[in-house]
């Protein structure tokens, strides 16, 4: 292997055959490192992911420690939104808090289209990035319209989303205007990654599982589709893979709305998500987090039986159903990893 475009990542993702099951976790740079907690110690979040330095840096310390088969940016969802002017913040223990909720139409002149030059740091991270990793792709990844609008709308994190869904239903059209301003810049943003050599990317619509299908359909699906379909355009050999939590009910159309890879949470099985999508995709998941908790012998029985399941898909790339939990033991993820590799050999 001596190129990220023949990584088992890339391959799997494609549906080729691959020497083993590629292996990352979604949140591998985190709070559950003790070296990213060291870093992090004197530097807010939203400024470590604007330093080239500390980007590099923590996104390479999940593949220095564990041997996953990929790096993920180390950014968020909301970077993007910083840098077309949002005056927003992420708070330690609560996520990401927007100072003026976005309800109005008038608020959208607040959220100007994103263009590449409004995010040269994160360019020359990813340069830095891609020439460090040599062989190991890089993923990129952004937010998708709905879980950006959310965001937006409520101010802040939400259990129910209760505004952003009125919104949704009390002005559709102002709806739209809101999903196709946050798309433009989801996909402006995967494109800055690509341009400078992310291998694949992720959309993370995160809270889509809060939808019923019809909704999804009909006020959310084709916002991502119209980034997922600016990617294919722009760089139809980046991969794409889709994700959301709770999405059992989403799966097809989410898969449907332009990706290569599905992201499955734990609560399908991988060869359920296979059926819902018609076997036309590759899989992406799906161990429950919680289980990095349990202790090894009945962990490693679920890694294995994922892992079988995973042979019988498609194309599978072995992650968690949903980010690591920041009180993650690491060395139980470097095993996870390593039994992943060996078990799946081919
Ligand atoms: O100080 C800290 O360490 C803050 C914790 C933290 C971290 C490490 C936040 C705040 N964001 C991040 C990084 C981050 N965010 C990554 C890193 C790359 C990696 O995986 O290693 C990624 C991919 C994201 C993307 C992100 N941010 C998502 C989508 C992924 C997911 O978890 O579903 C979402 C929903 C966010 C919003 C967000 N940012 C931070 C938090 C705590 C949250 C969630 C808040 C909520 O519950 O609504």
């Amino acid at each position: 292997m001596t190129s990220p475009v023949d990584s088992p990542l890339v391959r799997a993702a494609r549906r080729q055959d691959v020497p083993h099951t590629p292996v990352w976790f979604m949140r591998q740079a985190g709070r559950s490192l003790p070296e990213y907690r060291a870093i992090r110690q004197d530097v807010g979040m939203l400024e470590s992911c604007r330093t080239p330095e500390l980007v590099t840096e923590i996104t390479l310390q999940p593949v220095r420690r564990h041997g996953v088969d990929a790096a993920i940016l180390f950014s968020d969802i909301v970077v993007p939104l910083m840098a077309v002017g949002l005056d927003l913040d992420i708070v330690a223990g609560v996520g990401p808090v927007v100072a003026e909720p976005v309800r109005a139409r008038s608020d959208l002149d607040r959220l100007p289209e994103l263009a590449p030059e409004a995010v040269p740091d994160i360019a020359e991270s990813v340069r830095l990035l891609v020439a460090e990793l040599g062989a190991t792709p890089l993923i990129g990844f952004a937010g998708a319209p709905f879980t950006l609008a959310s965001y937006l709308v409520e101010g802040g994190p939400s259990k129910n989303h209760e505004r952003t869904k009125a919104l949704m239903h009390g002005d559709p059209q102002l709806w739209d205007d809101l999903c196709a301003r946050l798309a433009q810049i989801s996909l402006a943003f995967l494109r800055v990654q690509a341009d400078h050599g992310a291998s694949a990317v992720q959309l993370f619509d995160s809270w889509a599982g809060h939808l019923s299908r019809a909704d999804y359909l009909r006020h959310v699906e084709p916002h991502s589709r119209a980034v997922l379909a600016g990617m294919a355009q722009s760089h139809p050999e980046v991969p794409r893979i889709h994700f959301g939590v709770g999405t059992g009910e989403l799966l097809a159309p989410m898969a449907d709305a332009g990706a290569d890879v599905i992201g499955v949470d734990y609560r399908v099985s991988l060869a359920d998500a296979v059926e819902r999508t018609g076997g036309r995709y590759a899989v992406q998941g799906n161990l429950d987090p919680a289980l990095l908790f349990a202790p090894w012998q009945p962990l490693e029985r679920r890694v294995r039986e994922i892992v079988e399941e995973g042979r019988a898909a498609p194309g599978h790339i072995f992650n968690l159903g949903h980010g690591v939990l920041p009180t993650t033991d690491p060395d139980v993820l470097t095993r996870v990893v390593e039994l992943v590799h060996e078990v799946s050999v081919r």
